[in-house]
């Protein structure tokens, strides 16, 4: 048969196989679509550095850059192997069941899905091959010369009918996927009435104008940063929070439980480790939940606890000091809402961790199911096995937000504006320099509290020319940034925001 025939066999038993996995995964759960488990697979093999590599290459598209890349690797690798099969069924057959098999076993490692999620790579698998064993057959040239005509008929009938079933399926498995989402709950929520609210933000808190971000982020600009390929889909009807380990009683919440308590709001800056200096993974939101330090106490936590090890309906998990969890002072919440709103999906409706001071990967689990009172020893969240540290308090630092790298400004006075941050110690002062000239104090924003960051701004005189300029930021406890540069690996960044400008 002819080489495009075979390949083209390929490519549509690959069609079939991912259409038919993503039905069937939207009548159990959209993670067990064997492509997105793979993806899923993949992002937590994948090594660190490669990992945050990916993170500051692509940002938040790093997702959508992966399964692009896997989508490109599997119709390249299907039609390579279609190709492969113009004489014998064989080779093609194999390859297409292998990928199954990588389906298999992708959906059988997920923490978050059961047996019963197999469903949907058995489907890709027996619709791959059925497939592919079946238009290689039409394909092939008939007996007779004067069959040729016929058979090129059949074939492409054939082909045409998968690639319309294909489009059907993998459409239904959107559709299923999408009538079980979590949105219809949220909306139903309603709003979360603190009876406890934060201060009003002062009108000085930002200097917006002057090009610092606005204080609070709105919901949709706050920075997202999560393992999950796709937005876990979590109703508050089927959520519920277990507290259990080294407690005297283990406590079950469901949504209402929660809701229906006092809740208080806290305005937070949380920011993630991941954070290059000058980087956008820090952001601020007024959040709404009740005190973390409240449900361990009732549930009464034992001596000799260490951590408070969280996990996420998605699998993911994240270790806490038990003494930051239970500081009061520190305020450490179970957070519902966020800026007047449910925490939207992507920030982990229908509840999530925020404790203050802490970067998010040891204190912000999204879509928390299950927190248990344990040493260090006993249990090694997610970025732990990876090499992130134990310990994780955010490092002080500043960040220059205008003027834009390499911009060009008028000569004479520029003013350079930004935010700087040293969560649960609060700003002393910020400095900024010209050209390894003398630093000078920045005004400072009115502080909101110790927990959020606090805008910056000056105003710097400069000749015509390129220039470069710093800041840096000193905190209550009287640490300046250091101007020693670290990577974000293993527990956060140093050095200075430096940025390149032209005056004219
Ligand atoms: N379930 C889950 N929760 C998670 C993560 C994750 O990958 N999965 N990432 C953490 C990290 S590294 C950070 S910095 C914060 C980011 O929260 P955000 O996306 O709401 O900004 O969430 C934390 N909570
Ligand atoms: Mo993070």
């Amino acid at each position: 048969m002819r080489a495009w025939k075979a390949a083209l066999c390929g490519v549509l038993a690959l069609f079939a196989a991912l259409a038919a996995g993503h039905l069937v995964a939207g009548l159990i759960a959209v993670n067990a679509s064997p492509y997105l488990a793979v993806g899923n697979g993949a992002i937590d093999l994948t090594p660190s550095p490669v990992k945050d590599f990916a993170v500051r290459t692509f940002g938040t598209h790093d997702k959508l850059v992966l399964l692009c890349g896997m989508a490109v690797v599997l119709v390249v690798v299907s039609a390579l192997a279609g190709a492969a099969s113009r004489r014998s069924v064989w080779p093609g057959a194999v390859v297409i069941t292998l990928f199954g098999v990588v389906g298999v076993v992708a959906v059988a490692a997920r923490p978050d899905l059961d047996t019963v999620a197999l469903l949907a790579p058995v489907a890709s698998l027996l619709a791959g091959v059925g497939v592919f064993v079946a238009l290689h057959r039409a394909a092939r040239p008939g007996m007779a010369a004067a069959a040729t005509g016929t058979t090129r008929r059949t074939f492409l009938s054939t082909g045409a009918g998968v690639v319309v079933g294909s489009a059907l399926a993998g459409v239904g498995g959107q559709l299923l996927a999408g009538s079980k989402d979590a949105a219809s709950s949220r909306t139903a929520v309603g709003r979360l009435v603190p009876a406890r609210t934060a201060p009003a933000i002062p009108a000085g808190a930002d200097f917006a104008a002057l090009g610092t971000p606005p204080f609070v982020t709105p919901n949709r600009e706050f920075y997202r940063v999560d393992t999950a390929l796709t937005v876990p889909q979590v109703r508050t009807e089927d959520w519920s929070l277990r507290l259990h380990g080294m407690v005297e009683r283990e406590r079950v919440y469901s949504y209402s439980d929660i809701r229906d308590r006092p809740l208080v709001e806290r305005t937070i800056t949380m920011t993630c480790v991941s954070n290059e200096v000058g980087g956008p993974y820090v952001s601020t939101a007024n959040f709404v939940g009740v005190d973390l330090a409240d449900l361990l106490d009732e549930a009464g936590v034992r001596p000799g606890a260490e951590q408070l090890f969280s996990t996420s309906v998605d699998g993911w998990t994240s270790g806490t000091p038990v003494a930051a969890a239970l500081d009061r002072d520190r305020g450490a919440m179970l957070a519902l809402g966020m800026n007047g709103e449910p925490l939207p999906l992507e920030h982990g409706f229908p509840a999530r961790l925020v404790i203050p001071g802490l970067y998010g990967y040891v204190s912000a689990t999204k879509w928390v199911t299950e927190l248990e009172v344990t040493t260090w020893q006993a249990r090694r969240a997610y970025w732990l096995q990876r090499g992130w540290g134990e310990q994780a308090p955010i490092k002080t630092q500043s960040r220059i937000d205008s003027p834009k790298g390499f911009a060009t400004v008028g000569a004479g006075t520029v003013r350079v504006a930004g935010v700087a941050w040293a969560q649960h110690t609060g700003v002393a002062a910020v400095e900024v320099r010209v050209d390894n000239g003398p630093w000078q104090q920045a005004t400072l924003s009115t502080e909101v509290n110790v927990d959020t960051w606090r805008m910056w701004h000056a105003e710097l005189t400069v000749p015509p020319g390129s220039h470069q300029v710093s800041c840096r930021a000193r905190d209550r406890s009287g640490y300046t940034q250091t101007q020693e540069r670290a990577g974000t690996v293993p527990d956060g960044a140093t050095g200075w925001h430096t940025i390149s400008f032209t005056a004219k």
